[in-house]
């Protein structure tokens, strides 16, 4: 790929900087606040992108290529600045214009917000395939929802979670421009009326009596790496449609109005903050239809602008992908503009819409699966209702034809059944391809979850094992490895992550391991300077770095790990000769708010931190870290500190992860199940570099095919499970109230509110982990096999790339075309 570098004009930049904060703020940059500083810089920057997003859309409209539009709920962007400096190949020279103003680079960019409109790694994996789309020159959107809060701050306050709003726009943000001659009238409510056309003799559907929204779009400039290619991010804004429409009032009809002007303030306030978990609240429909109508209506319009006004053949320049269910109203929506709008009929506009829509699973979580009640989406979407019953209708009779007299297989099958509509069914019945985001992954979804599915239709199951952006999580996040790395094989890594395998030729040779744990070791002490600084503990970053972060989320087992925490405090304690290296345990996760089993999780993990970390008498031998507020930026410096890599989730049930992968791709070590992309992780590493434990996901669907298993078994013949499990009860981590910790206790040794006990296994795995920990503890023993192993650990990652994952869904699912933009 050939990698152009722009010119960089270092005293025209410093004087824009200067320039803008003058304009901006009138002030000099001395009387500048920090944010003021930091404000000035990204206009400076924005500046730099412009010409290019300019080139980009003049080209797209010149090429008329195929364009993806990635529908998405979330994207967890993370910070902006750094990020665009690198992908225009001028971090250093930006950093040096900077020190010359007497301005530093990293104090800066901590000025900026992190655009949170994510909760964890789908919102996350949304931002890096923009980030891969627009390197690799493909022409995509990015639709979303601008949230005016994104996910939760979250404070720690004597061990317990304090979420507080995430006002990222309180500033303003500079890097978004508003896009106000797009905008769209969305529809809520009301109903339909059939209006016969006199000259046609077709039905027409009107919906009336509705309330209405006006959604207007926002861009943020999405960068591709050395090149030209500027993409967008198009987030939609809600304003009321009673800004321009006075009419309502001179009606008289005040109470629409002000309907209207609470619908468009309460539509984007903001982001759900549950993963892996259906809420099934009507605002959240709302948020859903609002997005996708408007980004659907734009690119019919976009399309038809360049097709003369038809849209017949749609498909060949436009494919939709439904990041997950929560866009997938899309299917309906599009049926309409084409049926409602441009006079399509039904089998012209399904013949398209199903060559135009794909989607893609991200969870088996039974409770992940969206299904709204009939109420709720005929009253809220009526014509959108009327196209699923109708699409529903078609899809039975299929289902009959294939499988004559099986009342089952409609059961299971169905989009609307039971009084709900079920969203996956109608992803799946209507989109041209189902994919799962990594292979063991994708392998339960066709033997298990959507088998009827795949039986039915085995040609629209495809995987597409996920992946991260190695120019946020390696060449900013990390950049003492990341030059390293460019010393050793030249920089071509950075487009092309599966260079990174010539590392190899280095992992036995001494002097390269010495640099890389020295690099290794640097980045623990930037680590440990910002626990000392937040948190206000003392971490030797010669002792091993345990990393667990990600949500908090039962499945993903962060309570096994604090378990086994206090297991190995029990034996250190009455052992005092144990023999161990230091460990230093790091957790950082946010919690739904109203997830009460996952918020007793962090107080856990807190009140066995203060316990363990102000206990003299261990010397030191373990530290416990809840890093607060974990967060894209954070999680920067964490990956590239880590040792080892806790991806220890109920095999099965975690569809892929992704922050597995950059723990790797930052030399750190998988301790883990056989789970999502761990899975392929030890494949391209090898056994003996990773620590494999647990139950397989065979085991694991087998014991809950038979009703589970029982935990009290392990509980009255393990002692040391035992001693562990009566300290959530007994006060030793709770001094105040024995109870805090019972719901936790009680959810791993009692059935209730119809649940089994230990549903994810803990107690069933703790033996295995705390093998697999001790396996930790003797090869850390080993210098150099330990540098061996974590130098292969970054030299295998080259798969991981999301650079091979998009390449992947162009070749497969979407059929685009790369387009070179020259300056
Ligand atoms: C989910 C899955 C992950 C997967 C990610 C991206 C929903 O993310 O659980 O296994 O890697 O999507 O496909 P998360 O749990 O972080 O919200």
């Amino acid at each position: 790929m050939a990698i152009h570098k722009a010119k960089f004009d270092k005293e025209e930049f410093k004087k824009a900087v200067v320039g803008n904060c003058k304009s901006l703020y009138r002030k000099t940059l001395d009387e500048a606040s920090q944010q003021q500083r930091f404000q000035s810089v990204a206009y400076a920057v924005k500046d730099l992108i412009m010409d290019k997003w300019i080139a980009t859309h003049k080209q797209y409209d010149k090429e008329d290529p195929k364009v993806v539009y990635y529908m998405s709920m979330e994207f967890l962007m993370g910070r902006a600045l750094g990020n665009n400096m690198i992908n225009l190949m001028q971090y250093k020279e930006i950093k040096k214009a900077l020190e010359e103003l007497d301005l530093d680079i990293n104090e800066i960019e901590d000025q900026e917000p992190d655009p949170a409109l994510g909760n964890g790694g789908l919102g996350r994996l949304a931002a890096c395939f923009l980030d891969s789309l627009a390197t690799l020159e493909y022409p995509s959107y990015g639709c979303g929802i601008r949230y005016r809060y994104g996910m939760f701050k979250q404070e720690i306050k004597d061990g317990y979670q304090i979420e507080t709003p995430d006002d990222w726009l309180r500033d303003g943000y500079p890097f978004e421009i508003k896009r106000a001659e797009y905008r769209y009238e969305v529809k809520f409510g009301g109903y339909v009326k059939v209006v016969k056309d006199e000259k046609t003799g077709r039905d027409n559907f009107v919906q009336e009596d509705y309330r209405s929204v006006i959604a207007v779009p926002y861009d943020l400039p999405i960068l591709g790496y050395g090149n030209n290619t500027v993409n967008s991010l198009r987030i939609w804004d809600a304003e009321p449609v009673v800004k321009f429409n006075l009419n309502s009032f001179d009606k008289g009809d005040y109470q629409k109005a002000i309907e209207e002007e609470n619908l468009a303030k309460n539509l984007v306030e903001v982001l759900y903050p549950n993963d892996n978990h259906y809420a099934g609240k009507e605002l959240r429909l709302k948020q859903q239809y609002f997005f996708v109508s408007a980004s659907v209506q734009r690119a019919v319009d976009r399309y038809k602008n360049m097709h003369n006004g038809d849209v017949s053949k749609l498909y060949e320049k436009v494919t939709f992908q439904l990041n997950d269910t929560h866009p997938t109203v899309t299917v309906a929506e599009l049926m309409r503009i084409l049926m409602d709008e441009n006079g399509l009929d039904w089998d012209q506009a399904w013949d398209i819409t199903s060559k135009t829509v794909a989607y893609t699973n991200h969870t088996i979580m039974a409770e992940a699966l969206e299904k709204w009640p009939i109420e709720l989406f005929s009253r809220l979407l009526p014509r959108i209702y009327q196209i699923v019953e109708e699409i529903n209708r078609r899809f039975v009779e299929k289902i009959k034809a294939k499988y004559p007299g099986d009342q089952e297989k409609i059961r299971k099958m169905a989009i609307i059944y039971d009084g709900q509509v079920k969203m996956a069914h109608l992803a799946i019945c209507a989109g041209y391809s189902v994919n799962g985001v990594a292979k063991l992954h994708t392998e339960i979804l066709k033997k298990q979850e959507l088998k009827d599915f795949y039986e039915m239709m085995p040609e629209k199951f495809n995987n597409k094992t996920n992946g991260i952006t190695q120019r946020r999580f390696l060449l900013h996040g990390n950049p003492l490895l990341a030059e390293w790395i460019t010393d050793k094989i030249g920089d071509g890594w950075i487009t092309d992550l599966k260079q990174i395998d010539k590392l190899s030729l280095y992992v036995d040779d001494k002097k390269a391991q010495q640099e890389f744990m020295n690099i290794k070791y640097k980045n623990k002490v930037r680590l440990a300077e910002y626990i000392k600084k937040y948190n206000g503990i003392d971490v030797d970053p010669n002792s091993i770095f345990d990393v667990q972060v990600k949500r908090l989320h039962e499945y993903k087992r962060q309570l096994l790990n604090i378990l086994h925490v206090m297991y190995l405090y029990n034996k250190i304690k009455t052992d005092p000769t144990f023999d161990m290296e230091p460990r230093t345990f790091i957790f950082g996760a946010k919690a739904a708010a109203g997830y009460r089993i996952a918020k007793q999780t962090i107080k856990l993990i807190n009140n066995v931190a203060n316990v363990i970390n102000n206990d003299a008498s261990i010397s030191g031998k373990i530290k416990v870290v809840f890093i607060e507020n974990y967060r894209v930026s954070n999680g920067e410096m964490i990956f590239a500190a880590a040792d080892v890599s806790e991806q220890i989730s109920t095999a099965s049930k975690e569809a892929s992860g992704t922050g597995n992968m950059k723990f790797m791709l930052n030399g750190a070590i998988t301790l883990g199940t056989m789970d999502g992309a761990n899975v392929e992780i030890v494949q391209e590493v090898g056994e003996e570099n990773a620590v494999i434990f647990g139950l397989s996901s065979d085991e694991v669907i087998k014991y809950e095919n038979e009703g589970g298993y029982d935990p009290m078994e392990i509980f009255n013949e393990d002692q040391d499970v035992r001693e562990v499990l009566m300290e959530l009860i007994n006060g030793k981590y709770s001094d105040n109230d024995p109870e805090e910790f019972r719901d936790i206790y009680n959810s791993l040794l009692n059935f209730q509110d119809g649940r089994r006990a230990d549903i994810y296994f803990i107690l069933k795995d703790f033996k295995s982990y705390a093998k697999a920990q001790e396996e930790i503890d003797k090869r850390y023993k080993d210098k150099a096999g330990w540098a061996k192993s974590v130098m292969l650990n970054t030299a295998k990652s080259g798969k991981f790339s999301s650079d091979r994952t998009i390449e992947e869904y162009v070749k497969d699912i979407w059929k685009l075309e790369k387009v070179h933009v020259e300056m």
